[in-house]
């Protein structure tokens, strides 16, 4: 099985190798896909694939070589976001801009001034091919402290379960419990009774 991941995070890239190894090859694609503006993961997400899959495909038959036509030839896309409780769920679906913006330290910035800094990762992954778009979703709920360890990427080192940041823990323990570990664990089952 090998699997299209468009992506240009490579800490995304890495957990979900990490996930898939023995289930799916997975092969980085560089497709900068149309982000829609929309409050909902899921939606950015299946729209991505939806667009990226009918662009290889559309390439794949220009070239004139197979198409992408199987279940084995699917694209897949993950938009995830961090939400902060105290903060109405902000960021949410602009954490990417706000990483690249203000950045993570300042975002910890703000969440210190908060007497509650529960938050929660969300990941909705959504897997394109010839039969339609499937999504898959998941979650994990933390507390925000003060940045780390060096591990992981984006908001990790400010991200906290059960006593210890996400930037402390390697690929494997991170997947076990996170947000996106637990789509992936998802999109694996859906994967292992469609074939
Ligand atoms: P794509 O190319 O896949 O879109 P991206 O980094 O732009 O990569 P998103 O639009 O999903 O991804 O933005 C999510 C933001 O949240 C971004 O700032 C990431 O660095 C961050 N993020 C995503 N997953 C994370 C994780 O597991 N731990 C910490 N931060 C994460």
């Amino acid at each position: 099985m090998h699997i299209r991941f468009a992506t240009g995070n490579d800490g995304k890239l890495r957990e979900a190798r990490d996930y898939l190894e023995g289930i799916a090859t997975v092969e980085q694609v560089d497709y900068d896909y149309t982000e829609i503006q929309s409050a909902s993961l899921e939606d950015i997400a299946a729209h991505g694939a939806r667009e990226t899959y009918r662009h290889l495909q559309g390439q794949a038959d220009a070239d004139g070589v197979e198409g992408v036509d199987s279940p084995v030839d699917g694209v897949l896309v993950d938009d995830t976001g961090l939400f902060i409780d105290a903060l109405g769920g902000f960021p949410g679906p602009y954490s990417a801009y706000v990483e690249n913006t203000v950045g993570v330290e300042r975002m910890w910035g703000l969440a210190r001034e908060e007497d509650d800094r529960r938050a929660h990762f969300r990941t909705v992954m959504a897997y394109a091919d010839e039969t339609g778009v499937e999504t898959f979703t998941g979650s994990v709920a933390g507390t925000l402290v003060a940045p780390r360890g060096d591990e992981g990427f984006g908001y990790d080192p400010i991200f906290e379960y059960n006593g210890q940041t996400f930037a402390e823990m390697v690929a494997a323990e991170k997947n076990a419990i996170s947000h996106r570990g637990r789509a992936l664990a998802a999109f694996a089952d859906w994967l292992a009774d469609s074939q």
